[in-house]
């Protein structure tokens, strides 16, 4: 007979589910801007600005000293180590500004991907050494939740058993360890769009994936109420010729969801993946739109479709920062929007918001 020993106290479930309501609270989503070094030097590529700590501080202040109306829209703001220890000019902490607007301070804890013996290049992804040490560490430093993301692939062969298994075995190690230290954890499993597969069969894998990571978090004793899922929208493969409509995206992610995510999980904050910030928010929408019961908050937790059109107003000039601030306040306003099915497209032609962010094998 299976024994449950009790790990957390009513109270540490309490914070951690009171914190994870927090982030996805009624039009409220993610701002991922937890870009390493090295991913951060591309974006900044894309713009002819040196990757410097300087660049990469004065952009983060550039978003986390937006407007206060932007908490309205967002609950979190996921950092980057080197960012949760970078203050603004006049010298505030970022985790302190961004606490002060009611924005929940979030880290990335994971150390990226390395190959995984035995398959066919595909990753998991490694940080486990040390983590209940660094998670306290962050949590003393203002950091409310933290983020893990694996890393799978769709090919005829892809994803294998072992790479499902293992990567969400090794994202239930950490959500448990981040638990014990007080920190809400986001399971992302990002299944890449890279591929010429339809949306069915990305479906078919979104349901493995997923059904596998909840098998890993429960048997872990995961605390499912104090936890986010992070996942990819269900779409077809980057490369796929036939075009799939927002409402049977929508409807095949709702599926997928509902299919194997607990109704204890309160939220769900999709990744971009690498779709354009207006594909992003419509596909969003529709899923919010989807005629189907959905126990779960719907939300974002974008990277590249909250920043693109922010970086490319910025374009590293201090005099651009105004620019950069509303473009990234429009674009969370429309999330905000989508996340309640209320994102009535404009037509809007803007070249930023509706140029591609696809990044072919996005495992750095
Ligand atoms: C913002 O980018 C995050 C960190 O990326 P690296 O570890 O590659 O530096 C990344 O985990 C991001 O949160 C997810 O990929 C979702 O971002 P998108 O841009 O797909 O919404």
């Amino acid at each position: 007979m299976t024994h449950q020993f009790v790990s957390l106290t009513p109270e540490q479930k309490e914070e951690l589910a009171n914190v994870a309501q927090r982030i996805v609270a009624p039009g409220k989503g993610i701002l991922a801007a937890d870009e390493s070094v090295g991913t951060m030097g591309k974006r900044l590529k894309n713009i002819n600005v040196e990757n410097t700590e300087e660049n990469r501080r004065f952009f983060r202040q550039v978003l986390f000293t937006a407007n206060s109306d932007i908490s309205d829209c967002i609950g979190g703001i996921i950092f980057f180590h080197e960012t949760l220890y970078q203050k603004t000019d006049d010298g505030t902490p970022f985790p302190q500004l961004v606490k002060d607007k009611g924005i929940a301070v979030g880290i990335k804890v994971d150390k990226g991907v390395v190959p995984l013996a035995g398959t066919d290049g595909e990753t998991v992804t490694q940080g486990l050494d040390g983590l209940s040490e660094r998670c306290a560490q962050y949590k003393k430093d203002g950091a409310e939740f933290a983020k893990w993301r694996s890393v799978l692939r769709i090919t005829d062969q892809a994803p294998s058993t072992l790479a499902i298994e293992e990567n969400a075995w090794v994202l239930a190690r950490y959500a448990s360890i981040c638990q014990q230290q007080g920190l809400v954890p986001i399971v992302e499993p990002e299944i890449l769009t890279d591929g010429s597969h339809d949306l069915q069969r990305c479906q078919y894998v979104t349901e493995k994936v997923l059904a596998a990571c909840y098998k890993a978090l429960i048997d872990h004793h995961v605390y499912l109420e104090g936890t986010l899922l992070k996942p990819n929208m269900v779409t077809a493969g980057h490369c796929c010729t036939r075009k799939f409509s927002p409402e049977e995206v929508g409807m095949a992610t709702v599926t997928a969801l509902r299919r194997t995510v607990p109704a204890a999980v309160p939220g769900i904050c999709f990744l971009s993946g690498g779709q354009s910030e207006e594909e992003a928010s419509v596909n969003l929408n529709a899923i919010n739109l989807c005629p189907l019961w959905k126990p779960w908050k719907l939300s974002f937790s974008f990277g590249r479709a909250l920043q693109a059109s922010a970086l490319i107003a910025w374009s590293g000039k201090e005099d651009n920062a105004e620019l950069a601030q509303d473009a990234y306040a429009k674009r969370a306003k429309i999330n905000s929007l989508a996340c309640k099915g209320e994102y009535s497209p404009s037509g809007d032609t803007n070249i930023a918001a509706n140029y591609s962010l696809y990044t072919e094998n996005y495992t750095y």
